[in-house]
């Protein structure tokens, strides 16, 4: 403690900043992180229960065994997100050894300790860490990065489920749900989700996932949902039985956050894709079965300074309505891999490259061009699937995160595809159409709530759009939405107070999450998302009128994030 005092009295606040400023010396960009951007990426990774090789590194401070695997299950618990798996650098900088053992265990105590004004968290004043966890990490960053285990073909078979064979199927829907009109929703802390009547607001089923499951997405005939949890776990469920559950599941990696199916004529249903975190991959299945057919590693150059990158991981995967492909987003190289799966043996990939780091994104509403956020370089890439080529790399707001986005007709720029974003309040309006002088720029940027927003929507039915702000610091902002009328932008947002009107017993985070629309396009729902131990719920607004509808309540809607309506998802309408 007494080093770390006097230390802290010889670098005051600018001292920091310069140190911080240099610490990335091979950084590709240096930028401050948002509160929000933080407290979004630092989220725990499945891989601190992975067992992992210590190597021992001379140079840098002595560990025991206990120390290392103490430190690494905390360094992937708190710092993978953002500072990668392999200490590469992403939203957080590198911290390799070359560059570490350089700075020495003293400089990097004061770093962890007092954080950095560039968005390293202060993890021993805020009171996350003692002085003796500070010193374990300064020595384990100095140490070489353990790396995870590979997840090959054996390791996905080993997992691989057939529950219910497909010749054990039903042969037709037998059920009396409108299966169109489910929502999947996601119970992120329970890997669970839940199926929701969306006519009668009732849970049909709560199925079991994988761990905190990340997304769902229906397959092209709308009979299957594909969940995806982020230990890499893929669910398969049938709309068509009695009770909608699990026919098929496995793992294809150790981490992983997307999952979609083939969805071109004459393919539909036949393949499903997902992408890993790690290892950095992406597998192609069987879409009936999950049966796992080729795996491919995206391992390889960065975009721009075409430097080696040992972990790129796979962000969104979109298929492709224009021809036989998937869209597989790698993050930290930058590239869309458009992979055509007519052959399966002989896979033709086309490498688009536009920048870092790619992360989220949807179709426009012709469903020609994917546009996919690259937030650590503020634009947005509209990859054109018809050509096979990059339409346009557009500047937008500070960290763009459109989820799949939301696409509307302007009354004066026709039709344009929309984003909010974590870095800033705006929401960037780009134009759709490629006849326009102004296509695929910008063409407005409306000031909505405030940073912190993750997700926007809209309907073709509908005259609103919707921005979340759940990771705005201000519990006024993360409680609530804000809404536009697409026909009088100029008049600005109305507020809904969507937590107040979930009436929850106790006071929990309450961040409300992802406008979806349910089939119609004249309902929208939302999360009310607290920690698993409080009360969360689902609130249902009439797009109409933009008054409260329905609030879902049921001691199983434990931490609600995501929820997909089963039409839209299948035909992407946004
Ligand atoms: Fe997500 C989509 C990754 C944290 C809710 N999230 C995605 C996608 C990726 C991703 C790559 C795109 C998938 C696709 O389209 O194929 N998310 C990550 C992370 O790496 C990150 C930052 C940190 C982590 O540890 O996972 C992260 N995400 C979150 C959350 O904390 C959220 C808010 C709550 C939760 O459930 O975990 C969250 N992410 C979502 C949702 C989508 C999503 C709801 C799908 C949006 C859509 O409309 O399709």
């Amino acid at each position: 403690m007494k080093v770390l005092k006097s230390l802290k009295r010889f670098i005051p606040m600018a001292a920091t900043l310069a140190l911080a400023v240099s610490f990335g010396a091979h950084a590709q960009e240096k930028k401050g992180v948002t509160e929000s951007e933080l407290k979004y990426q630092a989220g725990a990774s499945p891989l601190a229960g992975e067992a992992m090789y210590q190597s021992t590194n001379p140079k840098a401070p002595p560990m025991t065994k206990a120390e290392f695997d103490s430190a690494r299950k905390i360094y992937f618990e708190r710092c993978a997100g953002c500072h990668g798996v392999l200490r590469k650098g992403a939203t957080g900088k590198p911290l390799t050894p070359d560059i570490t053992q350089e700075k020495g265990t003293e400089y990097l105590k004061v770093f962890i300790a007092y954080g950095s004004p560039a968005g390293m968290p202060n993890w021993q004043t805020s009171g996350e860490m003692d002085e003796k966890t500070v010193d374990l990490m300064a020595r384990y960053i100095q140490h070489d990065p353990p790396v995870p285990p590979e997840f090959g073909m054996a390791d996905m078979k080993a997992t691989w489920k057939v529950i219910v064979p497909p010749d054990q199927r039903p042969t037709k829907k037998m059920n009396d749900y409108n299966i169109a009109n489910i929502f999947s929703t996601t119970l992120r802390d329970t890997g669970e989700v839940a199926l929701i009547d969306g006519d009668t607001k009732k849970i049909i089923n709560i199925v079991k996932t994988g761990y905190a499951v990340h997304i769902s997405r229906t397959s092209a005939s709308g009979r299957y949902l594909f969940v995806i949890g982020r230990d890499a776990k893929i669910n398969m469920i049938d709309l068509w039985m009695p009770k909608p559950d699990n026919v098929a599941e496995i793992r294809i990696g150790l981490e992983a956050r997307s999952v979609d199916t083939s969805k071109f004529k004459g393919y539909e249903d036949k393949l499903a894709i997902a992408g890993a975190y790690w290892p950095p991959q992406f597998v192609i299945m069987d879409g009936n079965t999950l049966e796992p057919k080729r795996i491919v590693s995206t391992r390889g150059m960065t975009v721009d300074t075409q430097e080696f990158h040992p972990e790129p991981r796979v962000a969104a995967i979109v298929a492709s309505h224009y021809k036989p492909e998937f869209i597989v987003n790698v993050k930290e190289t930058g590239k869309s891999l458009l992979v055509d799966y007519s052959n399966i043996n002989a896979l033709r990939i086309t490498e688009i490259g536009s920048a870092r780091y790619l992360h989220d994104g949807g179709w426009d509403a012709s469903k020609r061009y994917f546009m996919v956020a690259a937030n650590n370089s503020n634009k947005i890439a509209a990859i054109d699937a018809k050509d096979g080529k990059l339409q346009a790399l557009i500047d937008v707001g500070k960290i763009p995160h459109p989820g799949r986005g939301a696409n509307f007709k302007h009354p004066t720029y026709g039709p344009v595809w929309a984003t909010s974003h974590l870095g800033d309040e705006t929401v960037a309006l780009i134009s759709t159409d490629p006849k326009r002088k102004d296509g695929f720029k910008m063409v407005q940027s409306l000031k909505a709530q405030g940073g912190g927003s993750l997700f926007i929507k809209t309907h073709p039915k509908s005259n609103h759009l919707y921005v979340d702000t759940p990771l705005n610091p201000d519990t006024a902002l993360s409680q609530s939405v804000a809404v536009f009328d697409i026909n009088n932008l100029a008049k600005g947002f109305t507020v809904l107070p969507i937590a107040q009107w979930a009436d929850l017993k106790d006071d929990g985070a309450k961040r409300v999450v992802q406008p979806e629309y349910n089939k119609a396009g004249d309902e929208v729902w939302f999360s009310v998302w607290s920690a698993k131990n409080k009360e969360s719920a689902l609130v249902v607004v009439d797009d109409k009128t933009l008054k409260l509808k329905a609030v879902i309540k049921d001691p199983r809607l434990i931490t609600p994030t995501g929820h997909f309506n089963v039409h839209n998802t299948q035909h992407d309408i946004y």
